[in-house]
């Protein structure tokens, strides 16, 4: 098998909008499961509703795009149901972080064993670009015209309760970081987090002056850079706790 298998190909070309990074995600999280040398019968993923959710649709696995929120829940029920297999939620930050946050919250300190993907872009991608919980201090959206007022929330404090937790920051320029994280998330024995540092080009770049996607990824490649430990936020690292 190859990477390529991974991908239903005749769903092509996507829904995504040209220059989004959801597909570069997509295109490594596949290398990921190459790499694992996993079957396709033993992994599933599960998504809630978003621009990243419409990944479930992509994947040539046996998937479930679910409700809004509820991507986290859904997974634990099938892993409950088949302990053997790899259950893997990919999902948007509002989904994860916003609507489904409680879910998350629990499933995270009970230490189940699924990984979920995060992909950051921090925004309400699919709904037309709205402030989300991920929105940073100051940033204008189309519900924060003045900036946003609040702090944005951190996932890697929000799962941390769960002394086994495996937390990983990494983005759609560093695409080979990614794929390892993901790797090394998946083979973890426990719950894993995987957050993804990406953009919305359509309705949060080219309204806050980002001349095009090439743009926001490569201001993504200089804000952040891999290291093996979260020194401060704006590095992207693997954080296993003690
Ligand atoms: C219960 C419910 N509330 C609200 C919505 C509308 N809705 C659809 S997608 C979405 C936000 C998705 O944001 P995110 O998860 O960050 O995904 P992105 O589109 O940015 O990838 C919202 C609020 C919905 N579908 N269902
Ligand atoms: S609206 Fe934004 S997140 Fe959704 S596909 Fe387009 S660029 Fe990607
Ligand atoms: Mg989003």
């Amino acid at each position: 098998m190859s990477e390529k298998d991974w991908i239903k190909w005749d769903r092509y070309p996507s829904l995504w909008c040209g220059g989004c990074g959801i597909g570069i995600m997509a295109k490594y999280i596949a290398k990921a499961f190459e790499e694992l040398g996993y079957s396709k019968d033993e992994v599933v993923v599960v998504s809630g509703i978003g621009c990243t959710g419409r990944i479930a649709g992509y994947l040539n696995v046996d998937s479930v795009h679910g409700l809004h929120g509820r991507a986290v829940p859904l997974a634990e029920g099938i892993k409950e149901g088949n302990k053997k297999l790899k259950v893997v939620v990919i999902s948007g930050d509002g989904d994860l972080l916003g609507i489904g946050g409680n879910h998350l919250l629990h499933t995270a300190r009970r230490n189940v064993d699924i990984t979920v993907i995060c992909y950051n872009n921090e925004i309400y991608g699919m709904t037309g670009g709205q402030m989300a919980p991920t929105t940073r201090l100051e940033s204008f959206t189309v519900t924060s015209p003045f900036g946003c007022e609040y702090n944005p929330i951190n996932a890697h404090k929000l799962i941390s309760s769960n002394r086994n937790y495996f937390y990983a920051r990494s983005s759609v320029w560093h695409v080979d970081h990614m794929k390892n994280v993901v790797k090394e998330a998946l083979s973890h024995d426990g719950f894993s987090f995987v957050e993804v540092i990406a953009y919305c080009i359509t309705n949060n770049g080219l309204r806050t002056g980002f001349k095009d996607a090439y743009e926001m990824i490569t201001t993504i490649k200089k804000m952040y850079k891999p290291s093996e430990e979260v020194k401060e936020e704006t590095d992207l690292g693997v954080d296993k706790s003690d």
